[in-house]
């Protein structure tokens, strides 16, 4: 006989598995417009550790959601403003790949209004009241899964790392960050030498694997307020708040040493690749994408100066 499975456990191991550290309370908008039944849902879901904003009217929804950005929104199909109906439609059009959770609560519905609510899409409709403990298990359940598919939608396939519009988001925000407390940030547009070369010689698949180990590299030898990401196909970018560009480039001079010094093992024999950089510290009032464009810059004089170098 087996033993029965440890539901409690599996789930602890998975947040392990991906890496989730639980201190982030997963986040709940409860929109109804029944101000009681909406403290009550609001009261079981606090008490079992989630994050809960309550919306009495549907049409703020569009304030509130981009800040703050719930995993999960549990609606009221009968409202005066908008149906739950309208708002599943509203939130599914505005991000169609946002993989955001929405429960439908209704006591009162019909047959057909409940159908139409899941073909509008939502994910699930439960009838009013609710058991407290389904309650949290259908919330609970819904968000872990849309936090997990946000942070694999938010990450590169090949090497883990932040992808191009994560990291874009990233700098955005901590070029704000660091202009508001005046702290220096710079940036690195890390481009590996000759890679075409390699794929050519040793095949794609080892190509493949020179991108990922340096993903890992990266991620690894980054401060831990660093943010790395893959930019596009063998191009990466470090962003270093709090960082003047001396120190930046010693950062990433660093990382070049290193990625020198690495052997990949190719059909005929050990090789070793090479990554140019171009690093630029970012100015009062500039976009993200004239910091970038400087950076970009940069790295083209290493790439002239004869690659495998940091300039600024
Ligand atoms: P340079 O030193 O001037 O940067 O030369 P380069 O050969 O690195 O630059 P180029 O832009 O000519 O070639 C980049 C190559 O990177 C071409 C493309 O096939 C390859 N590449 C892009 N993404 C991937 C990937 O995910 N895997 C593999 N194996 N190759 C990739
Ligand atoms: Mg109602
Ligand atoms: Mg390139
Ligand atoms: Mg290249």
């Amino acid at each position: 006989i087996t033993k029965p499975l440890d539901f409690h456990l599996l789930a602890e191991t998975l947040d392990v598995l991906i890496g989730q550290d639980d201190d982030e309370p997963y986040r709940v908008l409860i929109i109804d417009d029944d101000v009681d039944l909406a403290e009550l849902s609001a009261t079981i879901l606090s008490q079992a550790g989630l994050r809960v904003e309550v919306l009495n009217d549907p049409s703020e929804l569009l304030q509130v959601l981009p800040d703050f950005n719930p995993e999960v929104v549990l609606l009221d199909l009968l409202m005066p403003q908008a149906s739950g109906t309208e708002v599943a439609a509203v939130i599914r059009q505005r991000a169609p790949r946002d993989p955001i959770g929405i429960i439908i609560l209704s006591g009162t519905a019909n047959l057909s209004s409940r159908v139409e609510s899941l073909l509008a899409g939502s994910d699930a409709y439960f009838p009013k009241p609710i058991d407290p403990d389904m309650l949290i298990a259908a919330v609970r359940g819904r968000a872990r899964r849309a936090r997990v598919q946000r942070m694999a939608m938010a990450r590169d396939g090949l090497t883990g790392l932040n992808n191009h519009a994560t990291v874009k988001m990233q700098l955005d925000e901590l070029m704000a960050l660091c202009e508001r407390n005046q702290r220096p940030l710079s940036v690195a547009m890390i481009d590996v030498d000759h890679f075409k070369q390699v794929n050519d010689r040793y095949g794609h698949l080892v190509g493949d694997r020179v991108l990922a180990n340096l993903g890992r590299l990266l991620r690894n030898g980054r401060r831990r307020m660093d943010v790395v990401g893959r930019y596009g196909g063998e191009e990466f970018i470090a962003v270093l708040p709090d960082t003047p560009l001396a120190a930046a480039q010693q950062v990433v001079e660093r990382l070049r040493l290193s990625f020198q010094r690495q052997r990949n093992r190719g059909r005929d024999g050990e090789f070793s690749v090479t990554f140019s950089a171009g690093v630029a510290l970012a100015r009062a009032d500039e976009s993200v994408d004239q910091l970038i464009a400087r950076a970009d810059q940069a790295l083209y004089g290493a790439k002239r100066g004869g690659r495998n170098r940091v300039e600024l």
